[in-house]
């Protein structure tokens, strides 16, 4: 059974990390309903959740797909590159612990944000972005390499996180809004989407897809290639610079 690591929503989240948008103020009471409602789309769908011990005073907790990251079964945890976010860390160990795998740890000078990580097959498209920097892609390269990744440094200068910029269907197509995408020639095959907002899919299995409400037309792209779009709201999380991806580590073994 599939496994899904989620933190409610603090409080403060309106006080959260903003890098490249202005700040609009979250509804936490909002927030806290889409989050259960993007929790119920997992749930329906037989994943195990597992439920990281709340942090109230951090805001950015909800993101925990910046805490930590699976390959395979090794669980990295990353460095954040924001400080205010350092404090989400030890929380997010203790849940990882749970998991019962081996978990390595990034170290300073490293920093790494599970946003910047981007998997399609055994490929790693790592962002080189204001959060992710080059000791920390070097350490992550040195332990994955031999355990048959490839790691490829993808620039990101336009948004926070490389998968704030692109994601991957099913097939390994990387999507993204082009505005946003510093070089879309990266990636093998690479497919516009028409919404910044449909930049973010989360595989819920090899023919279904989750994705933002906020794109309806990006959804009717993808399911005119064949794909079950699902779609929750997720206003709030956008607001933070958030999506779809950085609410959850799914752990798919
Ligand atoms: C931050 O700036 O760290 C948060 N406000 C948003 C983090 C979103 N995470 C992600 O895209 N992986």
């Amino acid at each position: 059974m599939p496994k899904l690591l989620v933190r409610v929503p603090s409080p403060l989240l309106a006080d959260g990390e903003l890098t490249h948008r202005d700040r609009v103020a979250a509804d936490a009471g909002l927030a806290l309903s889409q989050w259960r409602d993007y929790v119920a789309v997992y749930r329906d769908r037989g994943w195990q959740i597992i439920d990281v011990e709340a942090a109230p005073t951090q805001p950015d907790g909800v993101f925990i797909e910046d805490a930590l990251v699976v390959f395979d079964d090794l669980v990295v945890i990353g460095r954040p590159g924001a400080e205010s976010r350092r404090g989400e860390i030890d929380t997010a160990r203790a849940a990882a612990r749970t998991l019962g795998l081996p978990i390595h740890e990034i170290e300073a000078p490293g920093t790494l944000d599970g946003g910047d990580i981007l998997k399609v097959g055994r490929t790693v498209y790592v962002g080189a972005s204001s959060r992710t920097n080059d000791d920390g892609f070097a350490q992550l390269e040195t332990l994955l390499t031999p355990r048959g990744w490839k790691l490829v440094a993808v620039p990101v200068t336009r948004v926070l996180h490389l998968k704030s910029a692109v994601t991957a269907l099913p097939d390994g197509t990387v999507i993204g809004y082009e505005p946003l995408v510093d070089d879309p020639s990266v990636f093998p095959r690479f497919l516009p989407v028409p919404e910044e907002q449909g930049t973010a899919v989360v595989v819920l299995d090899p023919s279904t897809v989750l994705m933002s409400a906020g794109a309806p037309q990006t959804a009717a792209l993808l399911r005119s290639r064949g794909l079950t779009v699902v779609q929750t709201p997720v206003t709030e999380f956008e607001k933070l610079e958030g999506c779809v991806t950085c609410l959850s580590v799914r752990v798919r073994r």
